[in-house]
Formats: structure tokens, C-alpha cells, sequence
């Protein structure tokens, strides 16, 4: 058992989709709570920053362009192993390859249109979740 909490981002096209109040159902029955949540709209520049690790890829610059193409949602989920159990309500990157009633064989449409963000460490949880949130935004317990 890992870390409790992680960091999600409901992505333009499910935001744009109507598909948040959907997506958030979905997590709260596999067991997450919401710890903090906003929408927000995403600069070049934070986009970029957010997925800097994939820079050198050569989808970078399809990824910051739909990351950029309309608002989001980051929320901080917890339950226990967060990290790992929301991978796998999530789903597969490429949706073809998502399992049955994950968030992206539901409502993606592609591997670069994949409707949902999930940390895929407890590092990365940590860092993503400061990306978004003051601790002041975040329930406490
Ligand atoms: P994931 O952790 O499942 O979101 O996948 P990655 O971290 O490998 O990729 C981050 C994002 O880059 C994906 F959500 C979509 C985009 N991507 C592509 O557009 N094409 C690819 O071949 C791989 C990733």
C-alpha cells in the first residue's frame, strides 16, 4: 500500500463533453473523495510545464495544443493506494487498449484526446497536486 492521495485532470475534451459530472461519478464509486477541485484554462506555458517530461516526444506539441484547446479539471482524489487504483479506473493511454468501464474506454476518443489525467507515481502525485493547488485548497484529514 502506497499513498492515499493523487492528482487527476479531467481534460478538455470529456470537460468540453459534458462528461465531468459523469467522470466524477465514476470516481467517487471506485471508492476516491474529493479533496480539492477547480477548473481552470490552461496557458502554453503551464500546459508545457505540466508535461515537460514529454518535450522531446514528438506528440508534444499536439499535446499542449489540446491540453490548451479549452478548460479542465484538476481535483485531488484520495482512498487508499490511490496512486494505482485510479491507473486502473482510468485505463489504457490508447482507449482501443482501455478495459471495460474504465474513464477512457467510456469517454475517450483517442490516444491524444484521452479525457483524463492521472499521476502515474506518488512523486508525481505530489509534484502535480502542488502544480494546481496551495495546501490552503486542500481539505485537510
Ligand atoms: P498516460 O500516463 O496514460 O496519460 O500516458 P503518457 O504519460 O504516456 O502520455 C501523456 C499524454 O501524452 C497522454 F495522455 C496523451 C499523450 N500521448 C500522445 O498523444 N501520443 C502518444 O503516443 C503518447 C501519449
Amino acid at each position: 500500500m502506497t499513498g492515499r492521495r493523487t492528482l487527476t485532470i479531467i481534460k478538455p475534451d470529456a470537460f468540453g463533453g459534458g462528461k465531468a459530472g459523469l467522470i466524477i461519478a465514476l470516481l467517487e464509486q471506485s471508492g476516491f473523495r474529493v479533496k480539492a477541485a477547480r477548473v481552470m484554462h490552461l496557458t502554453t506555458a503551464q500546459a508545457g510545464e505540466f508535461y515537460s517530461v514529454h518535450r522531446e516526444r514528438g506528440f508534444f506539441g499536439e499535446l499542449v495544443e489540446f491540453m490548451t484547446s479549452g478548460p479542465c479539471m484538476p481535483l485531488i482524489l484520495e482512498r487508499d493506494d490511490a496512486v494505482a487504483t485510479l491507473r486502473g479506473v482510468i485505463g489504457a493511454t490508447d482507449p482501443a487498449e482501455a478495459a471495460d468501464g474504465t474513464v477512457r474506454k467510456l469517454y475517450a476518443e483517442s490516444k491524444g484526446r484521452n479525457a483524463i489525467h492521472a499521476s502515474d507515481s506518488d512523486d508525481n502525485a505530489t509534484r502535480e497536486a502542488g502544480f494546481f493547488f496551495a495546501e490552503c485548497e486542500v481539505l485537510a484529514g
